[in-house]
């Protein structure tokens, strides 16, 4: 293993506790590997070079624990923290697991309901504030229907942008170093879930109260689930300055979520993600949320959490020598990649300059234009060759 490819605290590797400790319960078999104390997983991942870990509330607090239990919990996990040096960048709420949720929590039909999420969410936002997270996220996975005639969509989303509102107004008012990152998912547990796709979860934003708060949490599975590109859905997140966290791993197309190691999926476009990522300036963390294929025992836990990390840094290394290849580079200029960052209207032109052009339209060599060969085929097999290790 070279240097590179050794994970460190710098690379911001982090997982989530219900990654690594997931059980493997399926709809159709019952768990395959015991119970993972969250402080044994903040050691492990510690050990393979992880920067740090994230959870939601009843990850680390057993739901429905008292206030003994519950400091007992919190204790153990920030002693843990303590001695691994691993940060808590992020928190989550678990909005899904207990039958109460079963017909929603932010947008519940049942008012009692939607006003216990609210309450668990923020004594929950205090934890993160006191953990040093920055970021907060927002998974609305039993947000959603099965049935369209057993819900108002209209009311739903009101109530959701009820829900993100008040909590934002918590975190100004208590002056907590917290935003907010919703995270899109087309379906599954709900049939259809709101906000289903990074472009809805944008414009919803758009509409809150807080909005410079709130961004995304977008999932490389979930766009794959939805038949998107998620290279394309990263890339608007990035433009619309709302990428505020990401969910990585692997995904083979729309059907179930398959939560695969990244990179075990569409590899193609692991490489692009990691290469927009690694130019893009983003400065968070590569938060990894998979499930260790159930088929593994607690060694292929860890080997699979490993591998998270080694995919990410072996795409990063491939993709640096791909952009410092000079054919490749030959390559982007002959497809004319880099002309797409010149305005379309020349320095101090106008429209009126446009429509007077004679070369612009009337002159203009359509067929000529029609005719040209852009070149993506040899960039995409540049781009294989590299990955594969031919050059
Ligand atoms: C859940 C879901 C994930 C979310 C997590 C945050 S939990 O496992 O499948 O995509 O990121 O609530
Ligand atoms: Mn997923
Ligand atoms: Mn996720």
């Amino acid at each position: 293993m070279t240097d590179a490819l050794t994970p460190r605290p710098e690379d911001k590797f982090t997982f989530g506790l219900w990654t690594v400790g997931w059980q493997a319960r399926d709809p159709f078999g019952d768990a395959t590997r015991p119970a993972l104390d969250p402080v044994e997983s903040v050691h492990r991942l510690a050990e393979l070079g992880a920067h740090g870990v994230t959870f939601h509330d009843d990850d680390v607090v057993p739901f429905g624990s008292d206030a003994d239990v519950r400091a007992k919990h919190l204790a153990r996990f920030r002693a843990a923290l303590h001695e691994t040096g691993l940060v808590v960048p992020m928190v989550t709420t678990n909005l899904f697991t207990h039958p109460m949720f079963k017909e929603g929590a932010f947008t519940a039909n049942d008012r009692s309901v939607r006003r216990f999420a609210i309450r668990k969410v923020i004594r929950n936002l205090d934890v993160a504030a006191e953990l040093g997270a920055r970021t907060y996220v927002f998974w609305g996975g039993r947000e959603g229907s099965e049935v369209d005639l057993a819900k108002d969509h209209g009311a739903a989303l009101d109530r959701y942008r009820e829900a993100i509102d008040l909590l934002a107004s918590y975190v100004v008012e208590q002056g907590y170093d917290l935003r907010f990152a919703l995270e899109p998912k087309p379906n599954e547990p709900r049939g259809d879930i709101y906000l289903p796709t990074v472009g809805h979860a944008l414009a919803f934003i758009d509409t809150l109260e807080h909005a410079h708060l709130v961004g995304l949490n977008p999932e490389v599975g979930h766009e794959q689930m939805s038949n998107l590109n998620v290279v394309h859905a990263i890339a608007q997140a990035l433009w619309h300055g709302k990428l505020f966290h990401i969910d990585l791993n692997g995904q083979h197309g729309p059907k179930f979520d398959q939560d695969l190691v990244f990179g075990h999926g569409d590899l193609l476009s692991a490489f692009a993600l990691v290469d927009l990522l690694e130019s893009s300036g983003y400065d968070g963390p590569r938060h990894f949320d998979y499930k260790p294929l159930r088929t593994e025992a607690i060694d292929g836990v860890w080997a699979s959490a490993a591998s998270n990390m080694r995919t990410y840094l072996l795409l990063k290394e491939r993709a640096a020598a791909f952009r410092a290849d000079p054919e490749v580079q030959e390559a982007m200029a002959a497809a004319g990649v880099p002309d797409l960052a010149t305005a379309t209207l020349g320095p101090g032109e106008t429209l009126a300059d446009l429509l007077a052009d004679r070369s612009a339209f009337e002159a203009f060599d359509a067929d000529a234009a029609g005719d040209r060969s852009h070149g993506a085929v040899r960039l995409d097999q540049l781009a294989i060759e590299h990955l594969l290790g031919a050059r």
